[in-house]
């Protein structure tokens, strides 16, 4: 049995008022429930720790370095000085807007476990990847290069976040989520063998709402969501956590 997870991304999104959303979430949750993770903004971290209950609370991206002159940039062990046991590593809003390359990601992630962290690292297909039937080429591709050798069951969870999907309402199909994240199981078992490969938690991310957790649940390699816009609300967040 792999484990379930539901993650929140907030994103930019969030002052120190937030932190009641994560306080009201903490207390809806059910006693058998999968790990939620919350990723606020870098400055949240400190104080999400505290008033979070029961959540686990992760960053959006970590520099590769542990220390240095990198003005604005954060490093891993900062996060996990915050007392936050995750980091996101790869969005496709990093790898787009900070020209973030499948080797910097790998070098992130091998810096979130130096920390003592452990990386959500995504990968997705462009919309212009889809339309050319390039999708698993491009997943391939990302899956070779961004993800380290020395990964193991406990220390990575992968998302699969196709960039049309993102922040725009639209969903894959469920054979669509179904083919990728076959896919990307095939790619593991392959390359870690069977233990690891099977054991590695799958995220699907995009467009995740209340109304259609349970249908994206329904596939079997998918383990959990990274969700963006219906984690800000714990009202939207504690239903997809239910449906899991
Ligand atoms: C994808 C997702 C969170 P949203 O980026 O990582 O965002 O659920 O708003 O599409």
């Amino acid at each position: 049995m792999r484990r379930k997870i539901a993650a929140g991304n907030w994103k930019m999104n969030g002052t120190s008022a937030a932190l009641a959303e994560l306080e009201q979430l903490g207390t809806s949750l059910p006693q058998n429930a999968p790990t939620v993770i919350i990723c606020p903004p870098a400055p949240l971290l400190f104080r999400a720790c505290e008033a979070a209950k029961g959540i686990a609370i992760g960053a959006q991206d970590c520099h590769m370095q542990s220390s240095g002159a990198y003005t604005g940039d954060i490093s891993a062990g900062m996060i996990a000085d915050s007392g936050a046991t995750y980091v996101i590593v790869g969005h496709s809003e990093r790898r787009d807007a900070h020209e973030e390359t499948n080797a910097m990601v790998r070098d992130k992630a091998e810096a979130a476990w130096a920390a003592g962290l452990t990386p959500i690292l995504c990968i997705g297909e462009a919309l212009e990847d889809r339309e050319a039937d390039n999708t698993l080429n491009i997943i391939g591709g990302q899956l070779a290069g961004s993800l380290p050798s020395d990964v193991s069951a406990e220390n990575t969870v992968i998302a699969y976040e196709p960039i049309w999907a993102i922040g725009t309402g639209k969903v894959p199909t469920l054979e669509q989520i179904i083919e990728v994240h076959d896919f990307i199981r095939s790619r593991l078992i392959a390359r870690f063998g069977e233990d690891i490969g099977n054991a590695i938690p799958l995220l699907y991310g995009g467009s995740v709402k209340p109304d259609n957790a349970a249908t994206i649940f329904k596939a079997e390699n998918v383990d959990g969501a990274l969700v963006g816009g219906a984690s800000l609300k714990a009202s939207d967040f504690a239903p997809i956590i239910a449906a899991l």
